[in-house]
Formats: structure tokens, sequence, C-alpha cells
């Protein structure tokens, strides 16, 4: 429940936020696998409501458990999952069992079934009333007992500690295991009781040998709890139970690099600042709510729209040994409720690709920015080693090695960077992975000279394009 069941020597897993199962498929094989990623985590797999002009949220409004949503059916589902595992790279479900959708009678779902959300019947279930905490609304979250058993936005809320409802959700994941996937994202954890989900997550089947986990693998667990403190629940409740959201990461790094704190404090990043133990810490820089105003963070969350701010910060998660790090893939939006890019206001629209690795046809595709894929492998390659070498200018200027394998600097100031530092490389000539790539012997970026000291001068002006530079032992010429 605490390992995200990584095959050998990858770390970082990514959002690919309401893509379809096909081109998931796809990118796994030609994208994920080959850049190092380790996993995806997929939107919702379950029927849900088909709401009015199709926001991206009518997927956390679930109708039943069959698995037919607009990024496609179950058998694409499975052939998705069977060709990620092939490459090396799992699949994590987004799963929604707090509760079922809020509204309408005789309402259809993307399966096709009918429910009456509004008398508490899904029949395609099945549930009816009984299943179900009585009707109430959140609006205190100074009070738990509100939060787990009343209903978040208006949404059904189902009983957890009913053995029927443990049935049917157990049936789903089980159902979702045996296809071979590697764990679940549990939505709306705070607002359910750590007993029941106790309960639920102990009966979970093993992972499928047949997809390449090893014998008696348990399910990798990660809960959203949103906890910036000052509320009833906490964070430390779930714990136990799997890794969980580390919120206060999210809106922590983007104020740090939207200049509401300087670097240098950086240099103690972890439980100093308020965050769960490593181990347990689930950390993002953005995600598909507080991205566009949802859940929590609000004006400190950085987001694709900040670009150089956005690149450094997901930079720093990644060069910097803690958590368990995943990276947020988005198409652009300008309202908050909008849905992903279609063909004709219903069916997603699958993304296009540039010869550069970037996406077209409104698909941002963060995943495939140099700046953020070369840092997914940069953390691959310094993994179990140690920061050391720390060095900051007293203000928004930092660097550190990791062991003796990789190099990192960030310039936040608004001035230039340009100064002899420690690297911990043997001596050489590094191309810097953020301003360009590793390209037979020559490098498309800066390249940087290591003397036999291990130092180098290390150059990042005020106006480049980005305020990094990162080197590492596989990039060197
Ligand atoms: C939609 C419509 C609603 C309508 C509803 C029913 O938007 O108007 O009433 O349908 O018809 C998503 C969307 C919702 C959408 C829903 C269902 O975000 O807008 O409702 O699908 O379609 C809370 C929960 C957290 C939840 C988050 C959005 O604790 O679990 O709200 N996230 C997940 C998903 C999310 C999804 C659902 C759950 C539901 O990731 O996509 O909703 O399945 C405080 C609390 C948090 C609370 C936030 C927001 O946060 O601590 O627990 O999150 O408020 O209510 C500062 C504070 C911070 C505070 C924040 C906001 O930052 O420090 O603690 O302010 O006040």
């Amino acid at each position: 429940q605490f390992d995200p069941n990584y095959a050998s020597g990858r770390t970082t897993m990514v959002h690919l936020f309401e893509w379809k199962w096909d081109d998931i498929a796809a990118e796994c094989e030609n994208f994920l696998g080959p850049k190092g990623y380790a996993g995806v985590q997929v939107s919702p797999v379950n029927e849900n409501i088909v709401a009015n002009n199709r926001p991206w949220w009518e997927r956390y409004q679930p109708i039943s458990y069959l698995l037919t949503t607009r990024s496609g059916n179950e058998q694409q589902f499975a052939n998705m999952v069977r060709r990620c595992n092939n490459v090396g790279v799992r699949i994590y479900v987004d799963v929604v069992f707090n509760h079922m959708a809020a509204d309408g009678s005789n309402v259809r779902g993307t399966a096709g079934s009918t429910a009456n959300p509004g008398s508490k019947n899904f029949p395609a279930v099945p549930y009816s009333s009984t299943d179900f905490h009585a009707t109430c609304a959140i609006n205190n979250y100074n009070d738990a007992n509100q939060v787990r058993n009343c209903e978040l936005v208006g949404l059904k809320d189902l009983d957890q500690s009913n053995s029927w409802v443990q049935e049917r959700i157990l049936d789903f994941l089980n159902k979702l295991i045996s296809l071979g996937v590697a764990g679940f994202r549990v939505d709306a954890a705070k607002h359910m009781s750590p007993t029941d989900l106790k309960t639920i997550y102990n009966r979970l089947n093993n992972l499928n040998t047949e997809h390449g986990f090893a014998d008696g693998s348990r399910p990798f667990i990660f809960q959203e709890v949103i906890d910036l403190g000052g509320e009833a629940i906490s964070k430390y409740e779930y714990t136990d139970l799997g890794v969980v959201t580390e919120f206060l990461h999210s809106a922590s790094i983007g104020r740090v690099f939207r200049g509401g704190d300087q670097l240098r404090w950086l240099t103690n990043w972890g439980t100093a600042w308020g965050f769960l133990p490593s181990t347990s810490a689930f950390v993002f820089v953005d995600n598909h709510d507080n991205q566009r105003g949802h859940g929590a963070g609000g004006s400190d969350i950085l987001t694709y729209k900040n670009a150089k701010q956005y690149k450094m910060a997901n930079a720093f998660m990644l060069a910097y040994p803690f958590g368990i790090s995943r990276i947020m893939s988005s198409f652009a939006f300008d309202d908050t409720d909008q849905g992903p890019p279609t063909t004709d206001g219903n069916n997603i629209a699958s993304p296009t690709f540039n010869a550069d690795n970037s996406c077209g046809g409104g698909w941002v595709c963060e995943h495939r920015w140099r700046q953020i894929y070369n840092m997914v492998g940069f953390r691959n390659i310094v993994s179990n080693t140690n920061v050391q070498n720390w060095w900051d200018n007293g203000s928004n200027q930092i660097a550190f090695c990791r062991g003796n394998k990789g190099f990192v600097a960030f310039n936040n100031d608004n001035y230039d960077l340009n100064t002899s530092l420690q690297t911990c490389l043997p001596a050489g000539t590094y191309c810097d992975i953020i301003s360009g790539e590793k390209s037979g012997s020559t490098c498309t970026g800066k390249s940087v000279e290591v003397g036999s000291d291990g130092r180098a001068n290390i150059s990042i002006s005020q106006n480049e394009d980005d305020g990094v530079l990162a080197l590492h032992v596989e990039a060197k010429l």
C-alpha cells in the first residue's frame, strides 16, 4: 500500500488528465516508457453522469462501476493497461467511491445506464437510498462528523460502513486489479472514515502477477486528503493506510517560486516545512483541481500558465529527494468548468504531436516539455544519492549536488548567476539538460566544463527562458 510498485529505476508518475485509453497506450510506448516515466494516473474509469456542456468534473459524479467513459470502454482500458505494463509504465486509477452523482432523475450515464440521483437510486450498481448517509451539506470543515457524513458539494454520500456498499466498492477495485493496475488515487478520502477505508483496503487482492508484479504485491494507495492546517481532519489520520497527497507541498513550492519566499530557505525542504514524512508524502506542483482554483492553495499555485516559474518548481521537486512525485499534464483552459478538447462537443479529441515533442490540439502536455521530462530522467539517475554541497547567494540563487551523479542550479533573482561552483561530478564536458540535450556527441543547449577538482563555471542569466541548469553523469559528452 505504500510502495508504488514501479519498474526498477523509475520514480515519477504523470497525470494524463482526461486522456483517452487508446492515446495513453500509445503514449506509454512512444514517449513515457522511453523517457523513464514510472506510471500514469488516469481519470476516473467508471460510468459517470453526462453533464450539460461536458465539464471535466462530470467524471467525479459516478452512475455505476461499469468501465465506460469518454476515455473509452473496458476493452480499451484493459488493452491500455497491458500495453503500458509491457513497457514498464504502471497505471493508477482515480477511484471515486465516497459518493455517487448529485442531482436529477432518469439521467443517463456514459455507459448508457439510467439512474435517479435525486432519490439516491442507482440501479446499475445497484444502490438505493439505504446505502447512503442522510442528506445534509458540508459547510463547516471544523466539524469532522459533517465532513465525513454529509454531502460534498451535494454529491450523494455513500455509507462505507455498510457491508453491501463495501462489497460493491471491492468488486470494482478488485476488477481493476485483475486488469493489471498498480494502485489507486482515492478521491475525497478525507470525506470517508479511516476505519472504513482500512476495512476496504485490507480486502483488496494482491496485484496481478501476469502483469509483471512480484507475488504478494499490494496495490499502491495514495489518498486525496487536503490539509493545509487549521481543520478538524488531519492528514496524519490516513498515513497508516497508505500514502497521502501533500497539498502543503503544492502551495509552498508555488509560493516560493512566485517570489513569496527566498530560494535559500529550500535547504531544509521537507518535514521542517510542515510536510508529511517523505515516504508518506505524495507531491506535485499542481493538480487538476488547484490548477483551476478548485481544491486548495488558491493564488499560490503555479501552473503551465506561468511557464518559467512552473518549470523551475517542477525541476526543484524532481531534483530534491523528497516524496513520491507526480507531474500534471493538462489541456488548455480559460474557463474553470471547461472540459477537454473534443471533435464535436462530446467525443474527446486526441492530442497531436509536434516535431519538438510538444503537443497541439488544445493539449498542453507539460510532461512533454524538455525541461520536465529531462528532470524526470535526472530523478531516476540520481535516486539513492543525497543532497550535498548546498550553495546559495543568500537570496534566490541556489545549487546542490546529488551525490556524484547530478548537479542542479537555480536563479530566481532578477540579476545573472555567473560563478564557479562545486558540481561533485567527474571531470569532463557535460550537457545542460534544461537548455538542450545530448545528441550523439554534441549538446543542443549549454555545455559546462567540469575541472578535475569538480568545479565549473555556472551561468544562468536573468532573462534566459529557464531559470535552471542541470547536469548528470549520463549527459557527459
Ligand atoms: C460540481 C459543481 C458543483 C455542484 C456539484 C454537484 O462544480 O457546483 O454542486 O457538481 O452537482 C469535482 C469538482 C467539483 C464538482 C465535482 C462533482 O471540483 O466542482 O462539483 O467534481 O462533479 C474539497 C474536497 C476534495 C475535492 C475538492 C474539489 O475535500 O476532496 O473539494 N477534490 C476531489 C476531486 C475533485 C472532485 C471531487 C473531489 C468530488 O479532486 O475534482 O470535485 O469527487 C477546503 C477544504 C478542502 C476542500 C476545499 C474546496 O480547502 O480543506 O477539503 O476540498 O475547501 O471545497 C484554502 C484553505 C483550504 C481550503 C481552500 C478552499 O486554500 O487553506 O483548506 O482554501 O476553501
